[in-house]
């Protein structure tokens, strides 16, 4: 079934799927195959759970399309839990209980562990969103704040000297915050300089454009749409393909905290 890319019932040819699942080290999960989840406190939404600790990360990935009067109104997020929404399509009106703010495509919203995440569809059309939770640790001395925001009030940097590849830090550089969220995008022909091999985790949703994707040095083609899971020390690496639209990814990086042993 693939309730998110339309296509329903019988297929012409073959099953098939471009799904890859390797627990524990990365998995790559395209829109055909999604199916919805039902996480009490979420109404009028069709949500998939994508990254859990059951994949082996550390933090869960929701997609998430929240259709009229849609949203999680009692709270997302337990105690200890921090959170993050980006914006992929709509309006969606987003608070801590103190404060909130309606966001549009690109927009987001960081929500720390002693608050909960208020959502809500801010118009009649589906609004859809990437979200993230994971358990805050904490730092003596620093804490992180709530904090809205949108992409295009950001300025881009060349990603590691690389002219055709543009990076946007979403979090400020405060060790308050033990991650961050990125939008990565790779002009057509433009790569990574490098297989990175990290201790860091990401979740990364493609916002748009194709590529070929390495994980674990498997290559593996990839287009707007899909989700991939990158855990600890899984070596990883893009070129974007396709003709005139940039491959481009939001992902979440874990940050500025020793590992505990
Ligand atoms: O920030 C990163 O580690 C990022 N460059 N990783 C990635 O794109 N797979
Ligand atoms: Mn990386």
């Amino acid at each position: 079934m693939g309730y998110k890319n339309n296509v329903q019932g019988y297929r012409d040819g073959l099953l098939e799927s471009r799904s890859v699942i390797k627990r524990q080290n990365y998995a790559l999960i395209p829109h055909d195959g999604l199916v919805k989840n039902v996480v009490p406190g979420f109404e009028n939404c069709d949500l998939t759970i994508l990254a859990s600790p059951k994949l082996g990360a550390n933090f869960v990935d929701y997609i998430i399309t929240l259709h009229e009067n849609g949203g999680n109104t009692q709270g997302f997020g337990e105690d200890g839990v921090e959170t993050f929404v980006y914006v992929i399509e709509g309006a969606l009106k987003v608070g801590d209980g103190t404060q909130e703010q309606t966001l549009t495509a690109g927009g987001y919203a960081y929500v720390p562990a002693d608050l909960k995440m208020y959502l809500e569809n801010a118009q009649t059309q589906d609004t859809e969103i990437f979200l993230y939770k994971k358990r805050y640790e904490p730092l003596e001395g620093y804490a992180a704040h709530t904090l809205f925001n949108n992409v295009e009030h950001l300025e881009a940097t060349n990603y590691e000297d690389m002219e055709d590849v543009l990076i946007w830090d979403l979090l400020p550089k405060d060790l308050g915050f033990d991650m961050n969220f990125h939008v990565l995008s790779f002009k057509p022909g433009a790569s990574h300089g490098y297989v990175e091999t990290h201790v860091q985790e990401h979740g990364a949703y493609i916002l748009s454009g194709q590529g070929m994707y390495n994980l674990d040095n498997e290559w593996m083609p990839v287009e707007k749409g899909d989700y991939i899971f990158m855990g600890a020390y899984n070596p990883q690496a893009a070129y974007a393909v396709g003709r005139n639209e940039s491959l481009s990814y939001v992902y979440s990086k874990d940050c500025n905290r020793d590992p505990k042993i």
